[in-house]
């Protein structure tokens, strides 16, 4: 067998992997469908002949994408869904077993978009004429949400939160702005300040575990607090393959912690040296504060995350039940 390099991959395959890396293709739909797309790559670039050294190069190419960004499952799930098709097979030659990669890869993207499409049809029903609505990051889902409902004539403004520290809300404010909404940017502190004006809010997800809580970028569990408190509806629009198996045997959800340059200048940070800074980018809303998530499967209470859960990977109820441990646990914040 051939020894393995990195550097031996494709260098499409390392720039979406930087790329995702980097934030430069963010959102964990759009991680997803590039995290597919880099298999296929990695697939048609390979240059053996030989179907055991093939498989073998796929699974190091998996692994070394799949390592780019931690919290969002959707990007083990898809690079999964495009692994499995190819493990469960017995191609006969590479040629095979590339075409096997290709067309898992440009399946899940499609099944991919179509999600979306889907969810923004089924989400469009939640929201009510005159509807005011607030959102937080950029969630591609969330987005055609609230585009959907806007074309019906629905909704009568949109309050886009900043997003700090890397202010996705901008990339929101300005979609929603060029689909025609009346949309206006508030600064993060201000979610319970505007929130009594609100009546539904919509946002993404990065990962939702098996007892319905949901991950998403750092500030969307204060949003649903403040809605909680005021009493606004809080809409999850996610995919199912944002769905976590792993966490219905009680597996940790990885924050991420980006660096802290992402909040204060570098020279500011060395002319403070005794100021530590610590910057998480995603937290954790509990299943209590979400009134429903809005997957292209149907509209769920976020109690039935486990049955999606079920159906997507096969899961019996012997299999659950016989877990020691289901209960959804997340990784602890370590300064
Ligand atoms: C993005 C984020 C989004 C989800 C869902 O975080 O938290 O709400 O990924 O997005 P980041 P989508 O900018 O750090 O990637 O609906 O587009 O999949």
């Amino acid at each position: 067998m051939t020894e393995f390099n990195i550097n031996t991959l494709p260098k499409e395959v390392r720039k979406i992997r930087e790329d995702i890396r980097t934030m430069i293709i963010r959102g964990a739909g759009r991680i997803a469908r590039a995290g597919a797309k880099a298999l296929a790559i990695a697939a048609e670039e390979y240059r053996g002949n030989n179907v055991e050294d093939f498989i073998s190069y796929m699974k190091k190419a998996a692994e070394y994408v799949k390592s780019a960004r931690p919290t969002a499952v959707s990007l083990p799930n898809a690079i999964s869904y495009v692994m499995t098709r190819l493990l469960r097979a017995s191609p006969g030659s590479v040629e095979e077993a590339r075409q096997i990669v290709i067309s898992a890869a440009e399946e899940f993207i499609e099944y991919s978009k179509n999600a979306v499409k889907v969810i923004a049809e089924l989400g469009a029903k939640r929201i009510e004429n005159g509807d005011v609505i607030m959102t937080h990051c950029h969630s591609t889902a969330a987005v055609s949400v609230i585009v959907e409902a806007h074309n019906q004539g629905k909704v009568s403004k949109v309050y886009v939160k900043e997003t700090r520290p890397k202010m996705q809300g901008l990339i929101t404010a300005k979609a929603l702005a060029d689909a025609g909404l009346d949309v206006i940017l508030i600064p993060d502190s201000s979610v319970r300040y505007f929130m009594k004006r609100v009546n539904k809010v919509v946002v993404g997800a990065d990962t939702i575990a098996a007892n319905g809580a949901v991950i998403n970028k750092i500030g969307t569990s204060l949003v649903a607090l403040a809605a909680k408190e005021a009493r606004v509806r809080l809409y999850v629009a996610a995919e199912t393959y944002k769905f976590s198996p792993q966490t219905v045997i009680g597996e940790l959800v990885p924050i991420e912690v980006r660096d802290p340059r992402e909040i204060v200048e570098d020279e500011w940070l060395k002319a403070n040296p005794q100021v530590r800074v610590y910057n998480p980018v995603f937290d954790v809303t509990p299943p209590e504060y979400i009134d429903a998530i809005i997957t292209e499967k149907g509209i769920i209470p976020p109690q039935a995350a486990i049955l999606i859960l079920m159906e997507e990977y096969g899961l019996s109820i012997s299999d659950v039940l016989s877990r020691e441990q289901v209960e959804f646990k997340y990784e602890e914040l370590r300064e």
